[in-house]
């Protein structure tokens, strides 16, 4: 009763608060139901001093589910060559795009005018420069926490800032789209860390599917969630010598969770619910520690189905969420009943965020996927000519972590639903197009040879350094929950802006060995970069005292988790050690040094605070080299 008093009068105080700033719309702040909430869409204009607006307040419209095709993003094209080498220019604008049939238009932010943005098609061994236009309005489409970085943030210029980061990509530091060198509109104002406006990828690495997205410092999460993300592909002859699935066989699927109001614009929650501890002490506008929209939007369609028929095809999936953990499988599906039934064709993944694996691994049972992953899965439909399934995710919201059953974590279960047609209307629909695959005698793997790349192991007992890094967290000064990166000599982590604290050696493997701290899971990504998984271990069988691991002693990785990442889910009170090689390894990835980013994955977590640098230093050789050089101008002088 004491408590349900103090609440009370919180509420009193905030109220307070708003109608002495002469702000309009306190139901979303009292607690009360969706009905209660003054919509933006009544015809008011809505601007800066719009009311708080938290996800527990928010319902999107009931739209009918598997309305609409998934669409196909569009392909970039040069806009002609550079040095030699094909030059791109993507513009970030704003348009509108419709998400659903029976939704108004939304407006979105995407790349040339696309949402998600155009498929970048690149070739191992040919490099490309790409520019990245900032064509966006002068205010941001979604509400912006000026608290977030504020001592390094000039909010107040005009403009939205922006950087792009290639994910996945093996890049020049200058190149790799950090979050503080960002930039506005026609390069206006730049960031501390801007380099240069056009940026050039090598493409040096192996064939794989990379994304590309916003990382501007602080506003992230913002961005990301207006539409700034597409697909990179790379590919190569030895990929294309393992006759996979291709052209209208191969379907990139970037999985995204959104919210929307009736008039079909974009919903961003702008207020921490009191389910999550928001009160009113918190600043008016306030970032949300995580965020789980209420809708499935696949390549920019919400609630879409898929039309397929019944052979093999390959599906480019990315967990493109802000938050969101996806466990996928597909089931058997009743549309007319709504109800699941018996599970469908299983995954065979052919691939990992860093390329393609040794050999296929057939998922038996769920696929899972934190944010920024990718899976190059291959799905054998013949068996289910005629059969609809539902690609179903199971996976809670804060996934394995604690404080999952609140309602606005609720899980997202229908994610898209996939039509197989007859098999007697194949080559009617297909309009004569026939695929190969009459030799398929590779049993469940259909088509897909059981061997696919050469995936050399990285010796563990040649690591040079073990690096015991720490996800922790704790609150800022407003009592918000907080997350931070450490390590051994801080586990209550750094600030970004804190000195570089990694500081890996070109030409050298290493152990990273992430303890995480808090009560949820962490997709971990390590910008440059592919790692390999050890394995796992609770952290109270972790000895962060002592460098080395006996991989033996470890909960082995996923099947799902083999081959070359850059992404790894770290669970609540586990250790996921990771070895990596830091340069050109067996003929595979380039050298690079510099500065570049490691962080969690869920946007909202990366702008606050679970980010922090680590720089490749030159290999010693290089720098005795550079030092004598150094000798000898100074005795010349
Ligand atoms: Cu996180």
């Amino acid at each position: 009763m004491t408590d349900r008093t103090s609440r009370t009068g919180t509420y009193l105080s905030r109220r307070t608060l708003l109608l002495s700033s002469g702000v309009a719309g306190l139901s979303a702040v009292a607690g009360c139901t969706t009905d209660d909430v003054p919509s933006n869409t009544d015809g008011t204009p809505s601007d800066d001093e719009a009311e708080p607006r938290t996800v527990a307040d928010h319902s999107s419209p009931d739209l009918e589910k598997w309305v609409d095709e998934v669409p196909r993003p569009g392909v970039a094209e040069p806009a002609g060559t550079k040095d030699g080498q094909p030059y791109y220019e993507l513009e970030m604008n704003e348009f509108e795009q419709r998400l659903h049939s029976d939704l108004p238009p939304t407006t979105v932010w995407g790349y040339d005018g696309q949402f998600p943005g155009p498929t970048i098609e690149a070739e191992q061994g040919e490099p490309i420069y790409v520019r990245w236009q900032n064509d966006l309005p002068d205010e941001h489409l979604l509400p912006v926490d000026t608290t977030v970085h504020e001592e390094m943030i000039p909010y107040d210029i005009d403009g939205v800032r922006t950087v792009t980061h290639l994910h996945g990509g093996n890049v020049e530091a200058a190149s790799d789209g950090k979050a503080q060198g960002w930039f506005t509109r026609d390069f206006e104002a730049t960031g501390p860390k801007f380099e240069q406006k056009d940026y050039y990828y090598v493409n040096d690495q192996p064939a794989a599917t990379l994304w590309y997205h916003d990382h501007a410092v602080g506003i992230t999460r913002l961005n990301v969630y207006a539409g700034l993300a597409g697909f990179y592909l790379l590919r190569s002859d030895h990929e294309r010598g393992l006759d996979l699935p291709d052209g209208e066989d191969e379907i990139p699927l970037v999985i995204q969770d959104r919210s929307l109001d009736e008039d079909g614009s974009l919903f961003y929650p702008s207020a921490v619910s009191e389910a999550r501890g928001g009160d009113e002490s918190y600043p008016e506008t306030s970032i949300v520690p995580e965020f789980y929209g209420d809708v499935p939007v696949v390549n920019g369609k919400a609630w879409p189905r898929l039309s397929v028929d019944p052979e093999t095809y390959r599906f480019r999936l990315l967990n493109g969420s802000n938050s969101r953990f996806y466990d996928l499988e597909l089931l058997e599906y009743d549309e007319t009943a709504g109800e699941t039934g018996d599970a469908g064709p299983s995954f065979v993944q052919i691939g990992n965020d860093g390329g393609l694996l040794s050999e296929p691994v057939e998922i038996d049972g769920r696929l899972e996927m934190g944010a920024g992953q990718r899976a190059d899965v291959v799905v054998d439909f013949s068996a289910y000519a005629g059969e609809t399934l539902l690609l179903h995710n199971d996976a809670p919201s804060l996934y394995r972590g604690s404080d999952d059953k609140n309602e606005e974590t609720k899980p997202l279960p229908e994610i898209m639903l996939i039509d197989v047609a007859d098999a007697s209307a194949d080559g009617g629909e297909s309009g004569g197009e026939t695929d190969a695959g009459t030799d398929d005698d590779g049993g469940t793997t259909g088509t897909v040879p059981d061997e696919l790349a050469t995936v050399p192991d990285l010796p563990v007992d040649a690591a040079e350094q073990h690096r015991h890094l720490t996800l922790a967290a704790g609150s800022d000064e407003y009592g918000r929950m907080k997350h931070f990166l450490g390590n051994r000599e801080q586990p209550s982590g750094y600030a970004l802006d804190d000195p570089v604290t990694e500081e890996p050696e070109l030409g050298t493997t290493e152990i990273w060995s992430i303890a995480n701290n808090t009560g949820m899971s962490h997709p971990m990504h390590l910008h440059l970069v592919h790692f390999q998984v050890l394995g796992r271990e609770s952290l109270s069988d972790y000895d962060r005292e002592t460098d080395g691991v006996d991989v033996d002693s470890l909960e082995s990785p996923e099947p799902y988790e083999l081959g070359w990442n850059d992404v790894v889910t770290v669970d609540p009170a586990e250790v996921v050690h990771l070895v990596v090689h830091f340069g050109e390894y067996e003929g595979l990835f380039n050298d690079q040094t510099g500065e570049y980013m490691w962080h969690c994955h869920m946007v909202e977590h990366e702008d606050y605070d679970m980010m922090r640098p680590f720089r490749v230093r030159p290999s010693d050789d290089a720098e005795a080299h550079d030092s004598e050089g150094d000798n000898s101008a100074t005795d010349s002088e």
